[in-house]
């Protein structure tokens, strides 16, 4: 899509700290980053939510699981644990509807979230 700003870091015409790469994903540091470890996995092609990925492609929702995973191992904070968050609508706090999988780590986190 040619208004969707996740597409244009896919596509290099906006600029990313781009931590992996897979053959249908990208990974980047979040811009406002809500913990020490803070990353987006997005696939390369648009699909406007974890639901909407799911129904059109779960083996690439699977490669996002996957690289999110790889992203905490490289992170360090596979062990100790990591939170893997789709916010999904508005209510829900999506404001890029580019899915996207945030890869939250090196702190204590609370439960329910707020
Ligand atoms: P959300 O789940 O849709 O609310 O998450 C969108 C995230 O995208 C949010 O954490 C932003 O800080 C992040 N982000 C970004 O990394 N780079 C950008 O240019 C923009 C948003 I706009």
């Amino acid at each position: 899509m040619t208004d969707c700003l996740f597409c244009k870091i896919v596509s290099g015409d906006v600029p990313a700290k781009v931590v992996r790469e897979s053959a249908g994903t990208v990974a980047f540091r979040d811009i406002n980053p809500q913990a020490p470890t803070h990353v987006l996995v997005i696939p390369r092609a648009h699909h406007a939510t974890v639901g909407d990925l799911a129904a059109a492609d779960a083996e690439l929702l699977a490669e996002i699981v996957r690289e999110a995973r790889q992203v905490a191992v490289d992170e360090g904070i596979a062990d100790t644990g990591y939170r893997l968050v789709f916010n999904t609508g508005a209510q829900a706090g999506q404001t890029v509807f580019h899915v996207h999988g945030h890869v939250l780590g090196g702190r204590g986190m609370n439960w329910p979230p707020g």
